[in-house]
Order: C-alpha cells, then sequence, then structure tokens
C-alpha cells in the first residue's frame, strides 16, 4: 500500500529544482570546456528517448542486464534475504526491479528514486497495483544528494540499494567513490548493494552503442538543448549541433559531445554564449568497468564484493556488494530515523 507523504513545500521544491538547473547550465557554459550535467537528459521527452535506445539492436546494455536479471533474480534475492527494505536509485520504469520484487521475501518496503517526477509517478502508480503487500514510497530526488529515507509500516532488517542500469557509469571514479561510500552509510553496517553495471569491451561495439542508425541517441543527446531551450528561454539551433560519441580509451568511457557546426552565439535568457566551430560541449561519461575495477571499487567505497554475475559475453555485470567486514557503522533503526537528513528542498516525495 501506498502511504502520502506530507510534504509542505513542494512548489518551492520546484523553485528550487529550476535554479539550480540554470545555475548548473551557466556554470557548464562558462566554463573552459563546457559541460551539461548529464542528469538532465532525462525530462519526460528524454525519458521517452531513452526508453527507445534501451530497444535499439545496437543498445544491448538495458537488454543484457535484464537477461542476467531474470536468470538470476531468484539467487539474488536469496542473498538479499527476507524483510529488507529496497531502495532503488534511478528506477526509471521499475522494469527490471519487478524480477527482483518478485522473489525477494517479504520485502517491507520499496523506495523509487528519480529525478523523473512523471516517470516516477506513473511507474510507482503500477506497482503499487501489482504488489498491494509492499509499501511503495517514490521519492523525486537527485540521489547525490542527502536522502532522508521514510519509514515503513514494519521494520526492515536490512536495507539494500538497487542501482541497476550502469547509471553509475556515468560518474568519475572519485564521484562514483564518493556515492557509494554516502551509500554505504545510507545503508548501514547490514546493508547492501546490488550494482548493475556496463563492462569493458570491444570499442566498436560500444561506439556503436552510441550511434545507433536511426539516430535516437542524437535525438537524445539533443534533447538536453531542446530542454534548455524552452525552460531556460535558450536559441539553440539544433541543426547547427552535430552529436558525437566516441570511447575514450585512456578514460575507459564513452563520452557524449554536442560539437559546434559552426562559429556561433546562442542565448540562454539574455546571456550570450559563444561557440567556436568545431567547439563541444561535452554531455555525457559512461565508464566502463573490469571485474577487479568492480572489486576495487568496493573496497575504496566500505564494502565488500559478495557475489558478481555476468552473461555468456560478458557485456554486462550484475554485482552484490556488502558491508562485509570493512568500516564499522551504526546499525540503522527503520524507526528511529536515519543518519542521514533531509535538507527541505532535496527531494520530493510523490504523492500518488
Ligand atoms: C542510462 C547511463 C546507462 O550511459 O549508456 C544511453 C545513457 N546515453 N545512450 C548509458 C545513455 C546514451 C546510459 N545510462
Amino acid at each position: 500500500m501506498m502511504e502520502t507523504l506530507q510534504q509542505a513545500s513542494v512548489s518551492e521544491v520546484i523553485k528550487a529544482a529550476a535554479w539550480q538547473f540554470r545555475a548548473d547550465v551557466f556554470r557548464g557554459l562558462r566554463a573552459q570546456n563546457k559541460v551539461l550535467p548529464c542528469k538532465y537528459f532525462y525530462d519526460e521527452i528524454g525519458s521517452a528517448l531513452f526508453e527507445q535506445i534501451t530497444k535499439l539492436e545496437e543498445y544491448y546494455p538495458t537488454r543484457t542486464e535484464l537477461g542476467i536479471m531474470q536468470r538470476h533474480a531468484a539467487e539474488m534475492a536469496g542473498l538479499l534475504g527476507p524483510n529488507c527494505l529496497l531502495i532503488e536509485y534511478g528506477s526509471g520504469s521499475s522494469v527490471k526491479t519487478r524480477l527482483l520484487l518478485n522473489h525477494v521475501l517479504d520485502p517491507t518496503g520499496y523506495i523509487p528514486i528519480d529525478v523523473s517526477g512523471e516517470q516516477l509517478r506513473c511507474s510507482a502508480h503500477a506497482l503499487e497495483a501489482e504488489y498491494p503487500d509492499i509499501d511503495v514510497l517514490p521519492l523525486c530526488a537527485d540521489f547525490t544528494r542527502p536522502l532522508n529515507i521514510p519509514g515503513c509500516r514494519k521494520p526492515a532488517v536490512r536495507r539494500v540499494v538497487y542501482f541497476p542500469g550502469s547509471t553509475l557509469g556515468n560518474f568519475t571514479t572519485g564521484e562514483a567513490i564518493a556515492l557509494l561510500r554516502q551509500t554505504a552509510s545510507l545503508c548501514g553496517s547490514d546493508g547492501g548493494l546490488l550494482l548493475g553495471i556496463d563492462l569493458r569491451k570491444d570499442p566498436r561495439v560500444l561506439e556503436a552503442a552510441y550511434n545507433d542508425r536511426q539516430g535516437v541517441t542524437a535525438a537524445f543527446n539533443r534533447n538536453i538543448l531542446v530542454r534548455i531551450n524552452r525552460e531556460l528561454g535558450a536559441d539553440f539551433d539544433l541543426d547547427q549541433f552535430a552529436h558525437r560519441a566516441f570511447y575514450n580509451a585512456s578514460r575507459v568511457r564513452i563520452e557524449m559531445h554536442l560539437v559546434s557546426r559552426r562559429d556561433q552565439i546562442v542565448r540562454v535568457g539574455s546571456m550570450p554564449f559563444f561557440f567556436a566551430k568545431g567547439e563541444s560541449i561535452h554531455t555525457e561519461n559512461s565508464h566502463k568497468y573490469s571485474l577487479p575495477a568492480l572489486t576495487d571499487l568496493a573496497e575504496a567505497s566500505g564494502f565488500t564484493m559478495e557475489r558478481i554475475w555476468t552473461d555468456a559475453r560478458q557485456y554486462f555485470s550484475v554485482a552484490y556488494f556488502t558491508r562485509g567486514h570493512s568500516v564499522k557503522d551504526s546499525v540503522h533503526s527503520e524507526r528511529g530515523g536515519s543518519r542521514t537528513f533531509l535538507p527541505r528542498l532535496e527531494a520530493i516525495p510523490v504523492t500518488l
């Protein structure tokens, strides 16, 4: 059953988010090497475009991860154990989550977290109907910010964060470690992290996945400019920015850029920004991991690698990290409130 959370300042939260978007865009476009944070891809249109990407022949990650989940969800659920509170980072359409929820024994609750409010509301609604015994408590938030995890009716034995979709790949190593350390603290000493992450492979396979023939990825990339045009009153000419995605071997990542086709001035509100011909806006990194690199990541973040599942081609992996015997941490009490606190403007509990 879904509870309705009371939050006095939802409109304030929305205003703060809009202000943050403007600040991030201005800072990114003023920088020496222009950059836009990839989390801003996911407005309603961007989320729909990403759903389309996941169905492309060239884009192997989603269906590969789904295959791993289909094959091993029961075993994963066994490791998670009974009565866990499942928290999901970047829940999107929650397709993979269903595979887990079908096997986890009496979860006390499911907390999907996503920046895309509309999609979150829709998928949480559907899940609530499908799993009437589970408290579904969606949070519209940026999961890199401190989170206040709402309490459920039943106390949880452990908190498990499910972080699928290779979203962690969007973070640099330093950012990834910071996020996972925060996650370790969020889920406590008995907690776990189930992480879905893309693996290193033939660069031709990688580059094809981000340069699909239908141009859906190009549209997804340009949509961030469409969003800036609409929400910040800018005049980006979409035809004057080329989609570019390539494998950066030394940094082990796919990079996406939007490259200016000519010298041009773009106005965001009344603020002009100059683009030289060939100058790029760096819009996304998608880091690719090796299995040893994943173990290192776990260790650097206060976790222990418990188990790892991959597909036959070793294209993608799902890893289960626990707190093992690493950093000591206090035990969480579901009722006693969490160690992290909620700055008022960080998260919108979604009311259904
Ligand atoms: C959603 C972060 C997994 O990095 O592959 C897809 C997003 N960008 N095509 C990825 C994306 C271009 C994606 N993740």
